[in-house]
């Protein structure tokens, strides 16, 4: 049932129009893209369907460190300075590594807790996994300290300074098993306007080893240009969603790994361990050599507030609750 259940989703996830409907449907959830679209003046309905292509390019800005002067601002920048050394050295190669580890961020109790949180959760049907069978999301809606975890202000400090303006939380993955997930860049899912103000943060919520399927990515490639819609052929049309985009969309990025001899990285940590990437930074989960070990985690993402956010590959808004601090 549950298997005819997710392919019968999985088409019904093809047709635009569906989605139409649901941001019909829900107004309330519509809030922040009509804002947005307001002041990033985009002249159609934020109902319909978008994605890059129909972006205006005019007066479009990038965050402060993506840009050409980035290493020398950010060195100069009085907030580094104040930092201790170690820190200021993992934010220092953002521009150009385009992540940051933050090593034991969280004490045992705060991922003892939300691995308690998580296991209760689930053990009481209030959260589930969604189709890839690994992936638990928006459990911070759930949880008190799921939700402390994600909100930590010390990841938000960081991240409003990495990207130049006020960062929220958007969205929390939960693992109890690696992901397994090809590389790609989470853009080509939360995708904002203007480019590249979303962020990622990873925690690990227990050893993290070479065979539990730790998190993989490739340093430097979040200065590739972004892959999305206009630059790969995802198969859909005016009506539906390529049935297989996603699976175009990670050939591309395969291809694009080889091209330019992009070499991984695993993060191997200890619980309270945190790596944050940038919008564009290609990572996923590496094969688990032990097959389903435990590797639990959460990801975390944030976009800043003033910007949309909407998903590339399903062409439609991303729903932004006002307030994901206090849900
Ligand atoms: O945790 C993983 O294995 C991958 C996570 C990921 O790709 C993401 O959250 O964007």
């Amino acid at each position: 049932m549950r298997k005819w259940l997710d392919r019968y989703y999985g088409r019904l996830r093809t047709f635009k129009a569906n989605y139409v409907l649901l941001n019909l449907m829900n107004p309330a959830r519509m809030v922040h893209a009509r804002r947005m679209y307001r002041k990033y003046g985009i002249s159609r309905s934020p109902l319909l369907p978008i994605d890059s292509s129909v972006m205006p390019s005019a007066g479009t800005e990038q965050p402060w460190l993506d840009r050409a002067d980035a290493r020398e601002r950010l060195g100069r920048d009085a907030r580094i300075q104040a930092l201790p050394p170690d820190i200021r050295q993992a934010l220092l190669q953002w521009p150009d590594k385009g992540y940051v580890i933050l090593r034991g961020l969280f004490t045992a109790a705060e991922v003892d807790a939300v691995n308690g949180e998580i296991d209760r959760l689930v053990g009481e049907g209030v959260v589930d996994f969604n189709f890839t069978g690994r992936k638990i999301m928006f459990a911070y809606r759930k949880s008190a300290a799921v939700r402390a975890m994600a909100n930590d202000r010390r990841i938000l400090d960081v991240l409003d300074l990495l990207l130049g303006r006020r960062m929220r939380l958007f969205q929390t993955i939960n693992f109890l098993t690696g992901s397994e997930q090809a590389a790609h860049s989470d853009t080509i899912h939360m995708t904002t306007h203007p480019l590249g103000y979303l962020a990622a943060a990873w925690v690990a919520l227990e050893t993290i080893t070479p065979d539990n399927g730790p998190l993989v990515f490739y340093p430097g490639s979040h200065r590739l240009p972004y892959i999305l819609n206009p630059t790969f052929d995802h198969g859909g049309g005016a009506f539906t969603i390529g049935e297989d985009a996603y699976a175009r969309y990670e050939s591309t990025v395969a291809r694009a790994i080889e091209e330019h001899h992009l070499q991984a990285e695993t993060f191997l940590a200890r619980p309270g361990d945190v790596l944050i990437w940038h919008a564009n930074l290609l990572h996923g989960g590496m094969r688990m050599s032990t097959p389903n070990a435990s590797r639990r985690s959460m990801a975390a993402h944030y976009f800043a507030e003033d910007v949309l956010c909407y998903h590339e590959l399903t062409q439609r808004v991303a729903w932004v609750e006002e307030d994901t601090a206090a849900v």
